[in-house]
């Protein structure tokens, strides 16, 4: 109780409004990706019922970035399962970026690794965030993913960080972590040079064919108090509810709401699974007080991270 009043003290002190952005996803290159990540269903070492499909062309991307638009998405998010984009493929994402940002939406990319001229390009297109996660702890990643190492994703996210894109960088629960390990994911998260902007928690999707298809459920508790966590330690931060929305209940929601999450992915799929319904979820957001954001709000320029205040203040910094 304490860490949820403490939570959203902190929430209503950086947000004034009862606004949630609400964040549409879209797959433009789905499956037959070469990472072994153990959650997800698009990579290749998984024998999972998954159609791989090429880069889809920028005019049905668009498509749907209008219709996500129309209803009520402000920002919009493609992602693609790749190691890194190939030279063939990126010119036409360079493009969708222009036409995304051309409907007045904010737009974010999720595409595996990146050089430094690849982020700088995408800046130049338009692209507001640029979508990273860290997953989990340092110690529990490599029980997680074996084809890349937390240095290779934090050395992506310092170079979208230079090019002047926005990050968005967070991690998925529901991994066979520890609560230590959900600490130290959020520690790696607010002690970055500056706070992600936008911060994903996701809950574990279990697909069938992926090695966590059978992990254990988390305590629904132990959710809202990462997302309570992740408010106080990145107070102007977007905190995401993100994957998993599709199995958790209205009452679940609502009190990670409380706890300082005001962001949702939004739209009948995420990637390649099923999202919470777009209509249950406007019914939800107008049971609880909640509007839709309606327009992107600049989350504030320089976010001073704790271990910045601590140094500046003369106190001691934790090792
Ligand atoms: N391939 C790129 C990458 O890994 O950065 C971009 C796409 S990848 C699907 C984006 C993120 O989705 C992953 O970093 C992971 O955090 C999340 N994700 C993937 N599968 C998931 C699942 N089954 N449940 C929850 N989150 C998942
Ligand atoms: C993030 O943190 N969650 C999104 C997004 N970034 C790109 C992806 C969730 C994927 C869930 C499994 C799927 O639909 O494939
Ligand atoms: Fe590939 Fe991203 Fe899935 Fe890992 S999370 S297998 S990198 S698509």
């Amino acid at each position: 109780m304490d860490l949820l009043y403490r939570a959203h003290k902190v929430h209503r002190e950086a947000f004034v409004d009862h606004e949630i952005q609400l964040s549409s996803l879209m797959s433009i290159k789905t499956g037959g990706c070469p990472e072994d990540c153990a959650y997800c269903p698009q990579s290749a070492h998984h024998e999972i019922e998954l159609e791989n499909e090429r880069l889809i062309e920028p005019d049905r991307v668009l498509a749907e970035a209008k219709a996500a638009k129309a209803r009520g998405a402000t920002r919009f998010c493609m992602g693609a399962a790749w190691k890194s984009p190939n030279a063939r493929d990126f010119p036409r994402v360079l493009e969708m970026i222009r036409g995304v940002k051309d409907l007045g939406m904010e737009c974010c990319a999720t595409l595996g690794s990146l050089n430094e001229e690849q982020a700088r390009a995408m800046k130049d297109a338009g692209l507001s965030y640029y979508n990273h996660n860290l997953d989990t702890s340092r110690e529990h990643y490599g029980k997680i993913v074996s084809t890349r190492s937390y240095q290779d994703r934090l050395d992506t996210l310092a170079r979208v960080r230079d090019a002047g894109i926005k990050v968005c960088c967070g991690g998925i629960l529901g991994l066979g972590e520890a609560e230590q390990d959900r600490a130290k994911l959020l520690m790696e998260l607010a002690n970055m040079p500056r706070h992600p902007e936008s911060v994903p928690i996701n809950l574990l999707v279990k697909v069938k064919g992926t090695p966590l298809e059978d992990a254990d459920d988390i305590d629904p508790f132990d959710f809202v108090r990462a997302v309570a966590m992740a408010r106080i330690m990145m107070p102007k931060s977007y905190v995401r509810l993100s994957a998993g929305r599709h199995d958790m209940d209205d009452a679940l929601q609502a009190l990670c709401f409380f706890a300082g999450a005001n962001s949702i992915f939004f739209g009948e799929k995420l990637l390649t699974t099923a999202n919470a319904a777009v209509d249950h979820d406007l019914r939800l957001l107008a049971r609880l007080g909640l509007k839709p954001q309606v327009s992107a709000q600049e989350p504030a320029k320089e976010i001073e991270s704790e271990r910045s205040i601590l140094e500046r203040t003369g106190n001691a910094v934790p090792a």
